[in-house]
C-alpha cells in the first residue's frame, strides 16, 4: 500500500498556517506508520473504503478517450480546492474534510425536493466509468478515468418544472474542516457553479463518485462532484452539498470573483486568451512537453451544438 509518492514530506510546501491539530497529528502518526511499515488510514487511501461499494464500475468505452492515463499519483497530489487553500499540495490539507455523515439537497424548480444521503445516491444510479480529458485554465492538463453517473439521469429522478432553465450547484461551508475558508474569507463562499439545463443534460456531462477505480479521495472532491470535460476544469465543482433547479442564470464562485478572467460558460478554447496567459497550448501532467489545446478539450462532437447561437459573453 505504501508509495513513494505517498510519503507525507514529499512536495510539501509551507503550509504550517493551513495545518490543523488533527492534520499535524494525522502526519506524525501516517510518518510513524510508514517506518512501521504499518497501514494507518491517511491520504494516501481512498476517502472511503471500497469494499461493498460498486468499484470498479464498468468501463463505457464510446465516451471514452484513448489516451494514456495520467498517473494517479500525480494527479493526486496536484489539484485545485481553495477550501483548504490557494495552492496547488492540497492533498493532505484536504483530510480534515469529513465525510460522515454527508448528504445532497436537490431543489428549487423540481417535481420532487429531495435530501438523500450519499451512500444512496451512490447506490441509486448505475455507475461507470470514463475515462475524460480535462483541462484547467491555468493551462495544465491531464486524462483521468472517472465513476459515476449522468447529472441527466438526477435531474430525470426528481423531475424538472417546465420553468427551470439552470442548474446551481454549491460546495460545503465548514471553516473549521476547510481552513481556506476561514483564512481566505473575502471569496464568495460557499464555492458554487451552474450550467444551463441543456449543458446538464448533454451526454457528457457527469456527476463523480470514484476515480481510477475506487472512491473519490477528498483532495479530488469526495464524495461527489461534477465533471464537464469541455469546459475549464472550475467549472468541476467538488464535494456538493446542494443541487438546485433555477430560472435565472446564476453567479458562480470564481465568477463573481473575477469576471473578466471566468466565464460562465467557460468552454476550452484555443483562441481565446486568458486576460494574463495564452491558452492556445496545455501541458500534461506528468510531462514536461505542452500541446495544443483543442476547442471543446476535444469534444466538440458532442457539445458544439449546444453553442451554436451564442458567443461566450
Ligand atoms: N469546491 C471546489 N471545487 C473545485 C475547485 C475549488 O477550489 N473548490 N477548483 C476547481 C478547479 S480550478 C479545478 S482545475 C478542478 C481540479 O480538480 P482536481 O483537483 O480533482 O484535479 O476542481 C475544480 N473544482
Ligand atoms: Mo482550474
Amino acid at each position: 500500500m505504501d508509495r513513494d509518492w505517498q510519503l507525507p514530506e514529499r512536495d510539501v510546501t509551507p503550509e504550517s498556517v493551513f495545518l490543523s491539530r488533527r492534520e499535524i497529528l494525522a502526519r506524525g502518526g501516517g510518518a510513524l506508520a510508514v517506518g512501521a511499515g504499518l497501514s494507518l488510514p491517511g491520504p494516501w487511501q481512498p476517502a472511503r473504503a471500497a469494499e461493498g461499494r460498486p468499484y470498479p464500475a464498468q468501463r463505457n468505452a464510446e465516451l471514452s478517450v484513448d489516451l494514456p492515463l495520467t498517473d494517479e499519483a500525480v494527479a493526486a497530489a496536484y489539484n485545485n480546492f481553495y477550501e483548504f487553500g490557494d495552492d496547488k499540495r492540497i492533498s493532505r490539507r484536504a483530510q480534515s474534510l469529513e465525510l460522515d455523515p454527508w448528504s445532497i439537497e436537490i431543489g428549487g424548480l423540481v417535481e420532487r425536493p429531495t435530501t438523500i444521503a450519499f451512500e444512496d445516491l451512490e447506490r441509486r444510479f448505475p455507475l461507470e466509468e470514463r475515462v475524460y480529458r480535462f483541462r484547467c485554465v491555468e493551462t495544465w492538463a491531464m486524462v483521468v478515468p472517472w465513476t459515476g453517473f449522468r447529472v441527466a439521469a438526477l435531474l430525470d429522478w426528481v423531475g424538472v418544472k417546465p420553468e427551470a432553465r439552470y442548474v446551481r450547484l454549491e460546495t460545503f461551508h465548514r471553516p473549521t474542516q476547510a481552513l481556506g475558508q476561514l483564512l481566505s474569507f473575502w471569496y464568495p463562499w460557499p464555492y458554487s457553479e451552474g450550467l444551463t439545463l441543456a449543458e446538464a443534460r448533454n451526454d457528457l456531462a457527469m456527476l463523480v463518485t470514484g476515480v481510477y477505480g475506487k472512491p473519490l479521495p477528498k483532495q479530488h472532491g469526495a464524495p461527489l462532484r461534477l465533471i464537464v470535460p469541455w469546459k475549464y476544469g472550475f467549472k468541476s465543482i467538488k464535494s456538493i452539498v446542494r443541487i438546485d433547479l433555477v430560472k435565472e442564470r446564476p453567479k458562480t464562485f470564481w465568477n463573481s470573483a473575477a469576471p473578466d478572467e471566468y466565464g460562465f460558460f467557460a468552454n476550452v478554447d484555443p483562441l481565446v486568451p486568458h486576460p494574463r496567459w495564452s491558452q492556445a497550448t496545455e501541458k500534461l501532467l506528468g510531462s514536461e512537453e505542452r500541446q495544443s489545446t483543442l476547442p471543446y478539450n476535444g469534444y466538440g462532437k458532442w457539445v458544439a451544438d449546444l453553442y451554436r447561437d451564442r458567443r461566450e459573453p
